[in-house]
């Protein structure tokens, strides 16, 4: 159902062309719905500006009428950042008009790139000028770079790249008062002031609308080994860990854990999957990245596995011959979470911990939730490498899986206690959103969430931005 007066979208027509202001329910529909399927909102429109200044014209005109701004990238997100609420009084920026690579600076190793680039264009942008773009997510086909600094997203070579914010040198940022603030630098070094820039980054769409960036690229690798351990248990994880990073220093880009629960269920959804290494019940994947020789990075790493497998670190492991069997070997972590939306809603869990917190957190939480919700199932898997595990809960076999999401809120508690008494995060990469917006507050210092709140209200006076996100 669309709201809104005439007046308004002849306005926002003349902004950015009528065919680009979108109010048909059909056209609208798939904008107002997270990838999950929890958030459902309404709208007055969805808005396509095809240039940061159609943007800011957008926002002046939003600004004007009092109408909220819920921009939008590749509505990939997995806490209904991007998801109007149900008042319908809200456009959707939808941001992937803006898709130009603007350039490439070779010497100077960086891409200004358009917030609306998916991110597999801007890596595959990267590669065709001979580097590496190195952030990674199983979303990258869909999700844009705009998203990605929203949300600082993760990922699977955090452990060697860093989050988004890491990877960002420059913006351009439409502000909440219609004004452009042209902050595409491209310098590794610039200490005047306050780095704005990263005041946007994960901000989720309630500071500013990110129209176009600058980003760091790095050298392409050359030799790569993709292998899958079997592990005892998570002891053995962060044991494989340590044993690898001894090793192999920051050619060890990817480290990700997988429990046997989620292997299947994968597997159940892509049985044409391989299954190198069965009946185990924990999984690392691996990935080594160096600018030597293949065959001298084969060596080492099966040095460092063989070490690993004599000294029961690891139970087993294969290492993938080639690029295909690399791939699928990818494909078995990556497929997760779609093959985990197939089975029906679940509780997410998104958290970060010190590494060497997490075997201890994970038999407290497993006794925690049996004892609350016997049966229920945990999957889980996520980027040990960087602390971050994805901790989802699913209804006991048989169990209706939409009755069982009425449990959220209480297991919730249950997880993000023990992540609270342990020093960690009740998000790592995912954000905030409107999921996790009283999770927040339970968890963050009143301290904090008042300098939320200073730096909300310096940015965005009047709450045009994605109201009801975050804070
Ligand atoms: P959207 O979902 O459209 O928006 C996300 C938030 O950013 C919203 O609050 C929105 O308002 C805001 N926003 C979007 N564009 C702009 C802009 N230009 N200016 C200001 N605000 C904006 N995330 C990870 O971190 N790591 C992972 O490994 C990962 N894997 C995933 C795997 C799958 C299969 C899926 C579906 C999602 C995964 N995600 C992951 C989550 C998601 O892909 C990321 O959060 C991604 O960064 C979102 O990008 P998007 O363009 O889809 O943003
Ligand atoms: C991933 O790492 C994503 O695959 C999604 O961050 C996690 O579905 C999830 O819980
Ligand atoms: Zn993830």
């Amino acid at each position: 159902m669309v709201h809104g007066g005439a007046n308004v979208r002849t306005r926002l027509s003349a902004a950015v062309g009528a065919a680009n202001v979108l109010t048909e329910p059909s056209d609208v529909d798939p904008f107002l719905t997270d990838w999950r399927g929890r958030f459902h909102g309404r709208a007055v429109a969805v808005v396509r500006p095809g240039s940061a200044a159609e943007v800011a014209e957008v926002v002046r005109v939003c600004r004007e009428e009092q109408i909220p701004i819920v921009a939008q990238g590749g509505n990939t997100g997995m806490c209904g950042g991007a998801t109007p609420d149900e008042t319908g009084h809200a456009v959707v920026l939808s941001l992937t008009r803006l898709n130009r690579v603007r350039g490439i600076d070779t010497d100077n190793a960086t891409i200004t790139v358009e917030a609306g680039v998916p991110l597999a264009q801007v890596q595959q942008a990267a590669a065709d000028a001979g580097f590496h773009f190195p952030l990674s997510l199983a979303s990258e086909g869909s999700c844009t770079i705009g998203g990605n600094l929203s949300t600082n997203a993760g990922g699977t070579a955090v452990l060697r790249f860093g989050n988004t914010r890491e990877l960002v040198l420059g913006l351009e940022v439409v502000l909440a008062d219609g004004r452009i603030w042209n902050g595409l630098r491209a310098l590794r070094k610039d200490n005047t002031g306050y780095d704005l820039k990263q005041l946007f980054v994960g901000a989720e769409g309630t500071l500013g609308i990110i129209t176009a960036a600058v980003l760091k690229l790095f050298p392409k690798p050359l030799a790569r080994v993709t292998a899958l351990a079997a592990i005892a248990d998570p002891e053995g994880a962060v044991a494989l860990l340590r044993l690898l990073k001894r090793g192999l220093s920051d050619r060890l880009v990817g480290f990700e854990l997988i429990s046997a629960l989620a292997l299947s269920i994968c597997r159940k959804h892509h049985p044409d999957l391989p299954d190198p290494v069965p009946g185990h019940p924990w999984y690392a994947l691996v990935q080594v990245d160096d600018s030597g020789t293949s065959t001298a990075l084969n060596e080492q790493v099966e040095e460092v596995f063989a070490e690993a497998v004599e000294s029961s670190i690891a139970r087993d492991v294969a290492i993938a011959q080639s690029h295909e069997q690399a791939q699928a070997l990818w494909a078995l972590r990556e497929n997760i979470s779609e093959s985990q939306r197939r089975e029906g809603p679940n509780i997410k869990h998104d958290i970060s911990l010190p590494v060497s917190a997490i075997p201890d957190f994970l038999r407290a939480s497993e006794q925690a939730l049996s004892a609350a919700f016997p049966g229920a199932q945990l999957v889980i898997f996520g980027h040990l490498g960087d602390g971050n595990l994805h901790y989802n809960l699913a209804a006991p076999p048989g169990e209706d899986a939409q009755r069982f999401m009425d449990n959220a809120t209480r297991a919730n508690h249950i997880v993000h206690d023990l992540v609270a008494e342990r020093g960690g995060s009740i998000s790592a990469e995912h954000g905030i959103g409107q999921l996790k917006r009283e999770e927040l507050k339970r968890y963050k210092a009143p301290v904090e969430l008042d300098l939320m709140r200073a730096i909300k209200q310096a940015l965005d006076p009047t709450g045009l931005l994605n109201p009801g996100k975050v804070l």
